[in-house]
C-alpha cells in the first residue's frame, strides 16, 4: 500500500483536496454563512484556484472597495505593532515588499506579483487554492516550494479573525517570511519530510508545522519576537503571544509534535526558537528518525523529488 506522492511540481495540480470545515456554505458559525453575496463572491473566486494548471500566470482578481477596506483595516493595525513585536526577517521583508510597491496599505496585493516577488528573493512561488487544504497535499507543495495560497478576502463583518485562512493571512503573515532565504528551507524541509509519511507522521508534522510556521516565537538579542503567521497576521493574537497571559517553552520536535492545539481561540501555549539555525537542526534530527519507504531528494533543476 504505498503512499503517492507528487514528483514533479505539476503533480500539485492533483494535491487540491479540501477540508470542508470552516467552509462559508457549510459551517453556519462561518460569518459569510448567510451572505449570498459573499458567498457567489466565494464561489467566484474558488473557480479561480480550480481551474488554475501549474506554469499558468495566476489570474488576477478586481477586489472591491469592500474588499480593500478589510485589507486596509488588517494592515494599519498590524503595521504598527510590527516594529516592536515582529522578527527581524520579517521586517526585512515586509519593508522590501513596500518599497518596491507589491504591498500597499490601500489595495489587496496580487498573487501574481506577489509569486514573482518571492521567486526573486527565495525561489519560492504562489498557487492558488480555493480554501483549506488537507495536511498532507499542503504540505507536499512545500516540498517544491510552492505555497498553495487562498486568494479570497475573509468577512467584512469581521476583519480582526477568521478561522480558515484567507489571502489577509497568506500574505501579511506567510509571505514576508517565506521571502527569507533561510526560512524558505525550513518550510521547504518540513514539506520533504512529509512525503510518503504515515498519517500519524502526517499529523505530527501538521503539528510542528502549527507550532512553527503559524505561531512560533523566536527569541532576538533576549527578546521574544514572532515569526509565525497566525499572529503576524492577528492584531489581538500578536499583543496576547507577546504578553505575560500565555506559557511559553522551548521549541523540541519530540514534545512539540504530540501537543494538542485548537483553532477556535488565541493559543495558550506558545513554542520559542532560539534560532532558526537550531530550529533547523532539531527539525532534521527529527525527520531522520521518521519511518519511510524511501529517501527523498529534490532536484530544483529540474523541479522534481528523486526516492532514494
Ligand atoms: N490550507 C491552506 N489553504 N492554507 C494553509 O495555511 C493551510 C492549509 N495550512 N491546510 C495547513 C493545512 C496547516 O494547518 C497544516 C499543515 O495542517
Ligand atoms: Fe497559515
Amino acid at each position: 500500500k504505498d503512499i503517492w506522492i507528487p514528483t514533479h511540481i505539476s503533480d500539485l495540480d492533483k494535491c487540491n483536496h479540501l477540508l470542508t470545515k470552516y467552509d462559508p456554505d457549510l459551517d453556519f458559525n462561518h460569518p459569510g454563512f448567510s451572505d449570498k453575496v459573499y458567498r457567489n463572491r466565494r464561489q467566484h473566486i474558488a473557480d479561480l484556484a480550480f481551474n488554475y494548471k501549474h506554469g499558468e500566470i495566476i489570474p488576477d482578481v478586481e477586489y472591491s472597495e469592500n474588499e480593500n477596506r478589510t485589507w486596509f483595516h488588517v494592515y494599519s493595525m498590524l503595521k504598527k505593532l510590527y516594529p516592536t513585536h515582529a522578527c527581524k526577517q520579517f521586517n526585512r521583508a515586509f519593508a522590501k515588499l513596500e518599497a518596491e510597491k507589491v504591498y500597499s496599505q490601500t489595495e489587496v496585493p496580487q498573487l501574481r506579483k506577489v509569486s514573482e516577488f518571492l521567486q526573486r528573493l527565495s525561489g519560492f512561488q504562489l498557487r492558488p487554492v480555493a480554501g483549506l487544504l488537507s495536511a498532507r497535499d499542503f504540505l507536499a507543495s512545500l516540498a517544491f516550494r510552492v505555497f498553495q495560497c487562498t486568494q479570497y478576502v475573509r468577512h467584512h463583518s469581521a476583519p480582526e479573525h477568521t478561522v480558515e485562512p484567507d489571502c489577509v493571512h497568506e500574505l501579511l503573515g506567510h509571505v514576508p517570511m517565506l521571502a527569507d532565504p533561510y526560512f524558505a528551507e525550513f518550510s521547504q524541509e518540513i514539506g520533504l519530510a512529509s512525503l510518503g509519511a504515515s498519517d500519524e507522521d502526517i499529523e505530527k508534522f501538521a503539528t510542528l508545522y502549527w507550532f512553527t510556521v503559524e505561531f512560533g516565537l523566536c527569541k532576538e538579542k533576549g527578546e521574544i519576537r514572532a515569526y509565525g503567521a497566525g499572529l503576524l497576521s492577528a492584531f489581538g493574537e500578536l499583543e496576547h503571544a507577546l504578553s505575560d497571559v500565555p506559557e511559553r517553552r522551548p521549541f523540541d520536535p519530540d514534545t512539540t509534535s504530540i501537543q494538542p492545539y485548537q483553532d477556535q481561540d488565541y493559543q495558550p501555549l506558545y513554542f520559542v526558537a532560539e534560532s532558526f539555525e537550531t530550529m533547523m537542526e532539531k527539525l532534521r534530527q527529527y525527520s531522520s528518525q521518521i519511518k519511510r519507504p524511501y529517501e527523498v531528494r529534490y532536484d530544483p533543476y529540474t523541479q522534481s523529488v528523486k526516492l532514494l
